[in-house]
């Protein structure tokens, strides 16, 4: 018997003992430490480390309710979720993810690849460093991890299988609340939109009913379109990187939903980090410098998908009316419409509703702040409202500048 038998939730000193006892990675009398360092909405995260030598690992433990607030009883289910998925994405993008050593279905817990030498891309960003090669690692990871496990490429029953085992309630539950529902009609009063921007965001975003009813159509996609194995919540704070490698973390939102829930989350998250870039550069020809290569990155990363996407399609499409003329050009539009649709939600849930993002919230002069919100949810209307008319990564920017423009400086 041992006390990792039961399932309870680990502190540090029950950790050190877990790793010693399950992991068959550390030496018998080596000396270990252990440290939590999560700081995300959900789960606890350690990292023990030998101190005689270069071993270390990182173990992910789920709890019963979501770390941020006890209004989220969660199945500790995620925990399997997230490891099977690193699992299934090391296979299809290798490099990209981290390797998971051990799940312990009992104690929901992963043990997984150290990346310590790595640092989590939203932080970076705020700090405003450059990552040139992260827009041709992100599109790899969701070209490979989209694309092939698509109805496109997958034998159907196998597809349906992975559907199946990918059913994550709970967790859906969480985004069609706080992405597709609360940021539009704040009906659980649990938005926490700041003070000096209140009143602009009920006239300019609960009070306008045909944003609602688009948003009312993509919640029904989001519920419905089991298109792909998507991550479900690749935002920066979900990004390891360092300058010639980029890891993609925490899929434990992963389902089968929309291919554009992805892709527009990471270019929303790019414009969070250009308006944090332009609200505290004060340098005019730095923060040029910066927000121009924030610019760069999101017009590729939308024109290296649809390169990429491209390509890999010629290559491994299967079914027989994927190949019918026209096919491969409506697929992709329509993965283009929902990027930019997914790109107004998360730009919207993140600035009204309950879990916001650092980018925005440390911006430390008021005036700024609420200038930065407003652009933000500006272009986020034209991204849901005109959805169908973006097709390159130039539209994708134009949207961010010329909603830019109708904020002057003051
Ligand atoms: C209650 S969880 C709040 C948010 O944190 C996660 O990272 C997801 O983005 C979720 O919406
Ligand atoms: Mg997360």
């Amino acid at each position: 018997m041992s006390r990792f038998d039961t399932y309870f939730l680990m502190k540090t000193a029950d950790v050190l003992d877990y790793a010693r006892e399950r992991l068959d990675l550390f030496d018998k009398n080596a000396d270990l430490e252990c440290k939590e360092i999560g700081d995300g909405n959900l789960n606890y995260i350690f990292r023990v480390w030998d101190k005689n030598s270069d071993k270390s690992v990182i173990i992910k433990q789920a709890g019963n309710y979501a770390r941020i607030s006890d209004a989220f009883k969660l199945s500790p289910d995620r925990n399997r979720i997230e490891s099977e998925m690193l699992q299934l994405e090391y296979k299809l993008a290798p490099g990209l993810v981290p390797m998971i050593y051990k799940f312990d279905e009992v104690m929901a817990c992963c043990s997984m690849e150290d990346l310590s030498d790595h640092v989590i891309m939203r932080r970076a960003l705020i700090e405003h460093k450059k990552f040139p090669l992260f827009a041709d690692h992100i599109t790899t990871y969701m070209v490979n991890t989209l694309l092939m496990t698509t109805d496109v490429v997958m034998d159907h029953k196998e597809k349906k299988s992975l559907v199946t085992n990918y059913i994550n309630p709970e967790l859906c539950e969480i985004s069609e609340d706080l992405v597709y529902t609360e940021p539009f009609n704040d009906n659980k009063k649990r938005n926490l939109v700041f003070p000096p921007n209140l009143k602009w965001v009920e006239e300019n975003i609960y009070a306008d009913e045909a944003l609602r009813l688009e948003v009312a159509k993509l919640k029904f996609d989001f519920l419905t379109n089991a298109q792909a194995l998507i991550h479900g919540d690749l935002h920066t704070g979900s990004i390891f990187i360092k300058s010639d490698s980029t890891k993609v973390i925490d899929p434990e939102f992963a389902f089968y939903g929309p291919i554009g829930y992805d892709t527009g989350n990471v270019i929303a998250n790019l414009i969070f980090a250009w308006a944090n870039a332009d609200a505290t550069i004060s340098d005019t020809a730095e923060r040029a410098d910066y927000c121009g290569w924030l610019e760069k990155t999101i017009v590729e990363v939308i024109d290296m998908f649809i390169t990429k996407w491209k390509a890999a399609w010629k290559e491994n499409v299967t079914e027989v009316f994927a190949k019918v003329k026209g096919f491969d050009e409506w697929y992709l539009n329509s993965i283009l419409a929902d990027t930019a649709a997914v790109t107004g939600l998360e730009l919207s849930r993140r600035i009204i509703g309950m879990a916001q993002v650092k980018d925005i919230t440390t911006i430390p002069d008021q005036k700024a702040r609420v200038r930065a919100e407003r652009f933000c949810l500006t272009a986020a209307k034209d991204f849901i409202m005109k959805r169908s008319d973006y097709k390159y990564g130039a539209d994708f920017l134009k949207t961010l500048k010329s909603s830019v423009e109708k904020f002057p400086r003051s």
